[in-house]
């Protein structure tokens, strides 16, 4: 059985509820071949031939300390790091493989090196761990063969293990990569109650078979309504460090992203890639400081303001809702005026979020704005703040009215 988990979910949830945004980071031996973190699996490079990529790997020194301040600047309050992904090297000491940073190249514990960048950044810590294993001989054995079975997963939660002991405060355990076991299979329940055991704060993701704590919708954001979820999405199309995979997202749609999160009352965790020697590099940066810029200014219509609200889908923009106000996302500026069809509830004020009063009118389920400058205060989105009472709803349907009213 696990342990008490949903009393005490919520209070393992408090902070991440509240922290909305979060940087992925992707980072490998397979950094190095710049062709997505699959590379080994999708172009069958031979282990031995893979395994040599553990003797070159020479990141520079305090690469993690840019992240974290790049992260903190954009207004994330956590990050998640691949400490082991699905090529097996562990990029920290542990004493159930050698096939490791400190043992091989870079000869340094690089978990250690980002546990100490994110506190001194004020972030919290995640650790994203790989379950399955391209690298370790039990690792596709262990769907047959009970003895490999018991190998591999011993080596599991024995890794997971030194993790959980050897950095201090884990505030998230990001598994991923469940084949080729169940739930079961991987003996989920009491790796769980390991963690918890030696991080009694720490929050689960819900991908080792069992529901965890959180949902993890991967590169689309689907809220979820019965449970805390963090949609994770990339910045390009490639969660590794890829420089031919070049389109990336802008900081109009991260912001877009975000709201849509707030909106359903969930996070967004984005990743980054870093090059092999841990560079970051145009737009993330460029992008990710726009979008800081943005979140200093209007950043309570998107951590706070995750209030429940029937909407339908408009050009111009969209809503987030803390109690009585509605913040509309205004993210096409149609101009000196703003029509918003559906509304069902009274508008009580209108004001550009940080801004003056605006005038308004609103007949029957029509709002309109006026008196608005003609250019976007600023482009990214603009908070149009709503004081209201009565029913939150926005309904429009497919006819000019609804049926109730024609
Ligand atoms: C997995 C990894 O394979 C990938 O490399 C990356 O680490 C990502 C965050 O997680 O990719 C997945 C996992 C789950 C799904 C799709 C891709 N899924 O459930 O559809």
């Amino acid at each position: 059985m696990l342990k008490n988990p949903m009393t005490d979910r919520e209070r393992r949830l408090k902070w991440f509820r509240d922290a909305r945004f979060g940087m992925f980071i992707h980072w490998g031996l397979y950094s190095m071949l710049g062709r997505h973190e699959w590379v080994m699996n999708r172009e069958r490079i031979p282990l031995k031939e893979y395994e040599k990529l553990a003797g070159k790997w020479q990141p520079k020194p305090n690469c993690m300390r840019d992240w974290a301040k790049l992260a903190k600047k954009a207004g994330m309050r956590y990050m998640v790091m691949t400490t082991k992904h699905h090529e097996g090297f562990c990029l920290f000491n542990t004493k159930h493989t050698d096939y490791n940073a400190v043992k091989r190249s870079p000869g340094r514990d690089l978990v250690a090196e980002y546990v100490e960048a994110c506190r001194a950044e004020g972030l919290k810590v995640g650790f994203y761990y790989s379950l399955m294993d391209w690298h370790h001989p039990d690792g596709v054995k262990c769907m047959k063969n009970d003895a490999s079975w018991a190998r591999f997963t011993e080596f599991t939660h024995g890794v997971v293990r030194d993790l959980c002991t050897n950095y201090g405060k884990v505030d998230i355990m990001w598994f991923d990569g469940g084949w080729p076991l169940s739930a079961e299979g991987w003996r989920s329940h009491e790796l769980i109650n390991m963690i918890l055991d030696l991080q009694p704060d720490c929050i689960i993701n819900n991908r080792t078979g069992l529901e965890g704590d959180f949902g993890t919708p991967e590169n689309r954001i689907v809220p979820e309504k019965t449970r805390m979820w963090e949609a994770c999405m990339t910045f390009n199309h490639s969660w590794g460090y890829t420089p031919i995979d070049t389109n990336y997202k802008s900081a109009w749609e991260v912001i877009s992203m975000l709201r849509q999160c707030a909106a359903g009352g969930g996070n967004l965790l984005l990743n980054i890639g870093p090059m092999p020697d841990g560079s970051l590099y145009h737009p993330c940066d460029t992008e990710l400081e726009r979008v800081g810029r943005w979140m200093k200014k209007y950043g309570k219509s998107i951590y706070e303001a995750t209030d429940p609200m029937e909407q339908e889908w408009m050009i111009t923009g969209a809503f987030t809702r803390k109690g009585d106000t509605l913040y509309y996302h205004c993210n096409r500026w149609p101009g000196k005026e703003l029509a918003i069809g559906g509304l069902r509830c009274k508008i009580l004020s209108a004001k550009i979020m940080g801004g003056a009063a605006l005038k308004f009118t609103q007949k029957a389920d029509r709002l309109v704005i006026k008196g608005m400058p003609e250019k976007a205060p600023d482009a990214l989105s603009t908070p149009i703040e709503l004081k209201f009472e009565g029913e939150p709803r926005q309904q429009l349907g497919p006819g000019h009215r609804l049926l109730s009213e024609a």
